[in-house]
């Protein structure tokens, strides 16, 4: 029996050498520790032997075994160990491969053309003031001097969600706010800049979605002079030092008396061409001294307060300083057209 427990010893110690994998490892494991290995079978016939034999058969079975098992355990960690390790060498990285190149967007050109407009009136000490796109009747008419039944009304077909919400038609109700938020107190001086909806059919120059920037000034003593200053400094530093202006009688339901203002056109010098239209003058905004009934609506003494107004379209701003023919092209998102504005 000890020459039996010897060979089975040197027969498995040989195959856990020779093993390539766990699995191998697994089926020593099974074949000769097993319970119907041939180890457990010397266990079992030991009833057979002297009380003499008994104990040191006993003994160095056990020892077998666990010769065996050890030997097992130490294999399966090297074959592991092995394992990881080329693992850990087909997975490596190679640093010195050049990196793909990541796509990176940029601030549509519309939000630089409004940031550029917010910061030259900021820095004339004009606050940015936002609000609701979702608007109540009251804010986007009434307070405007645009009471139910006002013919102006139809001039800005809106989008109804009930008789008394709808999409914003203009950012004028933001400025409405403002007033009201300043408690019939000045100075008042906000720039509101937003989203407003019209209904209306999508072509070149119109869109049923676009951008408006407008502003408001209510203190004491405002005079369609200060209007006249404030626009002046923003067209000639928006368009150009050389760049004049000109201010048409105009009418608006909120303000009184109401502007047009036109710059001189850069292309011509004034002379007249296409981009003009033979007229020297290009139309940029609307504008106007407060009128009294709005001033009353929002809390504040016309007798004692006055102020002035304005709004353009960033669209038409940006179609006329970068020469886009079309106002589709600010909403479309084709990126062939929004890269060429992409800021350095
Ligand atoms: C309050 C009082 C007065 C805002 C004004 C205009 C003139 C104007 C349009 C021009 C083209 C906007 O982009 S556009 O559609 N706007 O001409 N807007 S005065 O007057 C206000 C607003 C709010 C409380």
């Amino acid at each position: 029996m000890k020459e039996r427990l010897m060979e089975l010893k040197h027969e498995a110690l040989e195959k856990v050498t020779h093993a390539t994998d766990v699995k191998g490892l697994q089926d020593v494991r099974v074949q000769y520790l097993g319970k119907k290995g041939p180890i457990t079978e010397v266990l079992r016939g030991m009833g057979k032997l002297s009380a003499e034999e008994r104990p040191v058969i006993g003994q160095l079975a056990n020892e077998v075994r666990e010769e065996i098992a050890n030997a097992i355990e130490q294999k399966q960690a090297n074959l592991e160990a092995a394992a990881l390790e080329k693992q850990l060498e087909d997975e490596t990285i190679d640093v010195t491969l050049p990196g793909r190149p990541v796509q990176q967007g940029g601030r549509h050109l519309l939000t630089n053309i409004i940031e550029e407009i917010e910061d030259l009136f900021i820095g004339m000490g004009f606050e940015v003031a936002e609000g609701p796109e979702v608007e109540t009747d009251y804010y986007n008419f009434e307070a405007l001097n645009l009471p139910k039944g006002h013919p102006a009304r139809d001039m800005q077909d809106s989008f109804y969600i009930t008789e008394e919400l709808l999409m914003r038609t203009h950012t004028s109700p933001v400025q409405a706010r403002s007033m009201e938020k300043h408690e019939g107190k000045g100075p008042v001086k906000v720039i509101c800049p937003g989203k407003v909806y019209r209904r209306d059919t999508d072509d070149a120059t119109h869109s049923h979605q676009f951008t408006q920037i407008e502003g408001l000034l209510v203190d004491e003593h405002v005079r369609m002079s200060d209007l006249k200053g404030v626009l002046n400094a923003f067209a000639k530093q928006m368009f150009g030092e050389e760049r004049e202006i000109r201010l048409r009688p105009s009418f608006f339901p909120f303000t009184e008396p109401s502007v047009e203002m036109d710059i001189s056109c850069k292309m011509c010098g004034g002379e007249g061409c296409s981009v003009c239209k033979g007229t020297g003058w290009i139309e940029i905004l609307g504008a106007g001294m407060v009128h009294p009934n709005v001033l009353e609506m929002a809390g504040y003494d016309s007798n004692k307060y006055t102020g002035f107004a304005f709004g353009m379209g960033p669209e038409r701003i940006a179609m006329l300083k970068y020469g886009i023919d079309d106002i589709r092209h600010f909403y479309t998102n084709d990126v062939r057209f929004l890269n060429q504005f992409h800021k350095a």
